[in-house]
């Protein structure tokens, strides 16, 4: 990346979880949290809010609860942002080996579009009853669905489908068992869907989906689905793709009105923290991704070009059957941008 970016860059980029701060460390995190019992500083948000993009790392940590880090923080920007259009490409790279036989002939390249405001994680619920003792706890969680959300997310993928060589969106929802929330998705990808002849669509239930990414990972181009559903295919895509730690994402709010941010899709990994064994294509290619939502494709492409220099080149962390480290991956990704 040429410098004089990189500097422009550094102005309106905020890496999540290393704010700069006076004393006490960083403003973000299970650190924070372990001090303050807040994963966020009270004005975290409004701190963030004037930056044009996020880069975040990863969140999650054994002495945290899960579902605290994650909604103390991650979905906590997500959701105030209005970052609603997650955008998670499955891309499979030179010199790293798939699970899939079929991806040593084919070409296989797709994008997985994440609802990223409701549905599932719209966090409506509760728990109650606890006063009956124990066993008589209750617990509900319902999943929201909006035609507005399900209309702009599946308007995005439309978009997205025809930037891309195979016009094609496939809508995945269960809306066979879930007759409310999903077959109002269902009425509202057939409707958008009529405003784009030029573009292939079908519909799929998330467990056929799961077995087409295995076996015609071919068939696919744009796959939009709700926010959890979503979720476990990008993780399934990005494991045939070769790892977890080569997928990278960014969380949209498409009217700008609100920072974006970019994130590698994987998590914390507590249990490889602080080796070196960490592989950091994910994250780069996150921050392409947000390279291109500044208007700046020649460098995203630079970046990605990196990438796959450097995986073609066979400088591969362990996760991807080499044996180098993340620092050393991350020189060999520095050096193929200076060359
Ligand atoms: N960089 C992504 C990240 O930190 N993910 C943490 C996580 O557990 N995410 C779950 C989710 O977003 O559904």
């Amino acid at each position: 990346m040429a410098p004089v970016v990189l500097e422009e860059l550094l102005e309106h980029v905020l890496v999540a979880g290393c704010l700069p701060e006076g004393p006490g460390g960083c403003l973000h995190g299970s650190d924070y949290y372990a001090r303050t019992g807040k994963m966020m500083a009270d004005d975290g948000l409004e701190q963030l809010k004037d930056f044009d993009a996020i880069y975040f790392g990863a969140v999650g940590w054994p002495t945290v609860p899960d579902h605290i880090s994650l909604w103390g923080l991650r979905l906590k920007i997500c959701q105030s942002f209005d970052q609603w259009a997650n955008i998670r490409p499955v891309h499979f790279l030179p010199g790293i080996t798939s699970p899939l036989r079929k991806a040593d002939t084919t070409e296989l390249d797709w994008v997985v579009v994440r609802e990223n405001s409701e549905g599932e994680y719209a966090g409506l619920g509760g728990r109650n009853l606890s006063g009956r003792g124990p066993g008589g706890e209750v617990a509900v969680q319902s999943a929201l669905f909006t035609e507005v959300g399900c209309e702009r997310i599946i308007r995005f993928a439309f978009d997205l489908a025809r930037t891309r060589t195979r016009r094609k969106v496939s809508s995945v929802t269960k809306s066979n068992a879930q007759q409310y929330g999903m077959v109002l998705w269902d009425d509202v990808f057939k409707r958008v869907a009529a405003d784009y002849p030029d573009v292939e669509t079908e519909s799929v239930l998330v467990d056929a989906m799961s077995a087409k990414f295995v076996l015609h990972p071919e068939d696919l181009s744009v796959v939009v689905a709700s926010n959890l559903n979503a979720d476990i295919l990008s993780d399934l895509g990005s494991a045939l793709a070769g790892s977890l730690g080569l997928a990278a994402s960014a969380n949209l709010n498409p009217e700008r009105r609100f920072p974006s941010m970019f994130e590698p899709v994987h998590g914390s990994a507590p249990d490889i923290a602080g080796q070196g064994l960490a592989n950091p294509i994910g994250a780069v290619g996150s921050a392409a991704l947000m390279l291109d939502h500044f208007g700046l494709p020649d460098h995203a492409a630079r970046l990605n070009k990196a990438i796959e220099t450097v995986t073609s080149t066979g400088i591969l962390t362990r996760d991807v059957g080499g044996t180098a480290s993340t620092e050393e991956v991350t020189k060999a990704l520095i050096g193929a941008l200076n060359n």
